[in-house]
């Protein structure tokens, strides 16, 4: 164990808050779809750092524009301008057909940005009475770790013990138009959604959900505001997951693959004057914009489209689901899945998900548990149906495996 003459494990029990339980491997270099820990051990990634790594690890043109960026200016604040931010605005409007964009650096941060935008918007605009707006949000969202976003989750983990929390958020059933309709006061400024509820375990809602939500946001003057953190940018096949609905959200939040995993880098996208409200001043961020994101960014949408990411999640997340679905293991209660947003769900009976993915660990492949139960698989668009097909066979040898 040369590598190992400082334990990072232990280092990292001793020093670090115990907010996370990682799986039990130190990855130390990536390349494309693959990570290799510090013994020198290869893994598929199936991952991608919640989505961030859409690209491939280390992509070399997202490398090679961070590093030329990093030689010439990293920094210069809002405070000035930098002339990597307007390419950033027109590249993204051009991308995703929007029309204002506010770039942040975390998905939580867009998330907030959205948050406050909405109500002032629904202040100065729609006029809602002050200190009155309402957002309404779905049961089982996650949106983030800040303490206005905690605030509305519904998960005992994420807002246990954190509060007092921010007023003015009502939550409904996801996927339940129905619910949203009754939801809807003339007060009511947003709703706030994830196209595919993640965290929640891949969640699709019902077809025509979205429709009609739109209809419904569109009808009462309510914005509605997709979180595609974590669904947009190629996740699902499509460049926006709003897509498969054919609706428009009023206001997009991306964040993760936005800059291929290189560095934080989130945007609020607007169609509309939610974020003509702001004036200066009155929001912002040290970091927000900076010319390193916006270079990084720029070269993740790039490398995104040039190289057919959007398509191949599309193909391979068909051949995977397919894949999943012929897996005949009595250990498995359902998979689903839209593009490379994949999940398989075990029965109870079945035992943890967890011990599912250190199994699949031993077999060269990293896959994340959440809620006890699901194993997510989320591999980087730039998987091949080689590489498909070899995950899979390890899938069904460690589905058909027997832990109890
Ligand atoms: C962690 C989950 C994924 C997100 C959506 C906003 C954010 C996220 C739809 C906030 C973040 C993360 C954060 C990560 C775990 C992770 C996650 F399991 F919690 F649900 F991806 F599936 N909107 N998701 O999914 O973005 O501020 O983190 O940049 O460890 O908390 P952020």
């Amino acid at each position: 164990m040369s590598s190992s003459v400082i334990d990072f494990i232990a280092t990292e029990a001793r020093f670090g808050a115990q907010n996370y339980a990682p799986i039990g491997v130190v990855l130390s270099r990536g390349e494309g779809v693959w990570v290799w820990d510090t013994e020198g051990n290869r893994y598929l990634d199936c991952l991608s750092a919640y989505s961030a790594v859409s690209q491939g690890h280390c992509h070399p043109k997202i490398l090679a524009a961070m590093v030329e960026q990093a030689h010439r200016l990293t920094l210069t604040s809002r405070a000035f301008h930098n002339d990597q931010l307007a390419l950033f605005y027109e590249e993204i409007a051009a991308l995703t057909g929007s029309h204002k964009v506010l770039p942040m650096n975390s998905g939580a941060e867009a998330v907030e940005t959205a948050i406050k935008s909405v109500r002032k918007w629904g202040y100065e605009v729609k006029g809602v009475p002050d200190g009155q707006a309402e957002i309404i949000v779905c049961a089982n969202n996650f949106h983030g770790r800040t303490l206005g976003i905690v605030g509305f989750s519904t998960d005992p983990e994420t807002h246990g013990h954190f509060g007092p929390f921010a007023p003015g958020f009502k939550i409904i059933p996801f996927g339940d138009a129905a619910a949203l309709k009754e939801a809807i006061t003339p007060n009511t400024v947003a709703f706030l959604v994830e196209p595919i509820q993640g965290e929640a375990g891949v969640v699709i809602p019902p077809a025509g959900y979205f429709t009609e939500v739109r209809q419904l946001c569109t009808a009462n003057n309510v914005m509605l505001v997709l979180d595609e953190i974590q669904t947009g940018l190629g996740r699902t096949g499509k460049l926006l997951a709003e897509q498969h609905e054919g609706i428009e959200a009023d206001v997009t939040l991306l964040g993760k693959a936005l800059s291929g995993g290189f560095y934080p880098v989130s945007a609020v996208l607007s169609n509309n004057d939610v974020l003509g409200t702001l004036r200066p001043g009155q929001h912002g961020s040290t970091f927000g914009g900076n010319p390193l994101a916006c270079a990084v960014a720029r070269a993740a949408m790039r490398v995104l489209v040039e190289e057919g990411m959007i398509e191949n999640a599309a193909r391979q997340g068909a051949r995977f689901l397919e894949g999943l679905k012929d897996i005949r293991a009595n250990t498995i209660r359902e998979v689903r899945g839209r593009g490379l947003m994949l999940a398989v769900e075990l029965h109870p009976e079945a035992g943890r998900a967890r011990r599912y993915c250190e199994a699949l660990q031993g077999k060269g492949i990293l896959a994340k548990d959440t809620h006890e139960q699901t194993i997510r698989i989320a591999p980087p668009l730039v998987i091949t149906s080689d590489q498909v097909d070899w995950a899979l066979e390890r899938l069904a040898s460690t589905l058909t495996q027997d832990f109890s």
